[in-house]
């Protein structure tokens, strides 16, 4: 019986390549290959099954160019990629990789808060730049973690994960804000007090944005969000970029703690990635990474195995490790 034929979108481990290998009949794109439009549905065509990542857009054109498609597996625990009502219309299944990148993520989202609230990035391009000649007092000094208020917006898996570090590691108070309230148990397992969207804008010393993106979380940090925010606040977004309005968070990082904006912000996510707002490269309270959160080789390398293992069963059994729909 010949095996079915699936395309790997994007470059990823050579062992799970040769895994995949045993399994499928398999097409594996370059690293520097274009994966959007037409060419995505070329490759994907005549394929049964594709391995996908976020920058991957699987959508209705997608869809109906390629109706042999029965699963795509993404290599990420977002799926804003796929187009999930559509892909249920056409019996697509979609899945994705939960759970085993929830800690190396909550660290690097804590990485990122310490970096921008301690101006760790900007402090070292001063020092780079030859620029460090004598000790001053108020030389790139920021904002303490410890003691203070950490607002969480999305408190899913990662949310919890960067809770438990702010209030066991570093003694801050935790505020969040969610679609839904925890339960009690675990409210006291994270030290987490559920607030209103306002009062965590309004209270937060430093906010982290872990939400998924969707219609609803479009720019639901935007100028009128910023303006509630502490002018000592920082901003991290780790989830990703729509959920932030650009624009109006360059006016606020650009007004800074002493015009009424915002003090920093710790970006791994952008509106247009991996284009970057050149305006955001202009400001220097701003910690501006390449979507790396998750980003450690063995997480990495659990989330393609993740990703693959929902395909090989998805055609043994007909049934995924961590579907979608
Ligand atoms: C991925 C992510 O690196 O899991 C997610 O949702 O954003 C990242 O871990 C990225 O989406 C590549 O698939």
């Amino acid at each position: 019986m010949s095996k079915p034929r699936v395309l790997v979108a994007r470059a990823i481990f050579p062992e799970i390549i040769a895994k995949l290998e045993q399994h499928f009949d398999l097409e594996t794109n370059q690293p520097d290959e274009d994966m959007s439009g037409t060419r995505l549905i070329d490759k994907l065509r005549d394929k049964d099954g594709a391995f996908t990542t976020g920058s991957v857009r699987i959508d209705k054109t997608v869809l109906q160019a390629c109706p042999r498609l029965k699963i795509c597996a993404n290599m990420a625990v977002g799926y804003n990629n796929f187009d999930l009502d559509a892909m249920t219309a056409h019996g697509v299944l979609g899945t994705n990789t939960p759970d085993v990148l929830t800690d190396t993520t909550a660290d690097f989202g804590f990485a990122l808060l310490m970096a921008t609230a301690r101006r760790i990035a900007e402090s070292e391009h001063y020092l780079r730049a030859g620029k460090w000649h004598k000790w001053a007092y108020d030389m790139f000094a920021g904002a303490d973690i410890h003691g203070s208020t950490l607002g969480i917006l999305g408190m899913g898996r990662i949310g919890q994960g960067i809770a438990k570090r702010g209030a066991h590691g570093f003694g801050m108070k935790v505020i969040y804000h969610n679609r839904s309230r925890l339960d009690a148990a675990m409210e006291s397992e994270c030290k987490a007090r559920y607030v209103g969207k306002e009062e965590l804008l309004k209270t937060a010393d430093h906010l982290v944005l872990v939400l998924p993106y969707s219609k609803e979380s479009h720019h639901i940090i935007g100028a009128a969000e910023l303006a509630l925010m502490k002018p000592t606040a920082t901003l991290v977004n780790i989830a990703r970029g729509g959920i932030v309005d650009e624009n109006a968070l360059v006016q606020a990082l650009r007004k800074g703690s002493q015009g009424g904006g915002i003090a920093a912000a710790g970006l791994d996510v952008f509106e247009g990635e991996p284009k970057v707002n050149p305006e955001l490269l202009t400001v220097p309270n701003v910690v501006l990474t390449p979507h790396i959160a998750s980003a450690s080789v063995p997480t990495r390398r659990a989330m393609a195995e993740l990703a693959a293992d929902n395909l090989i069963a998805y055609f043994q059994t007909g049934k995924a490790i961590t579907p979608l729909n």
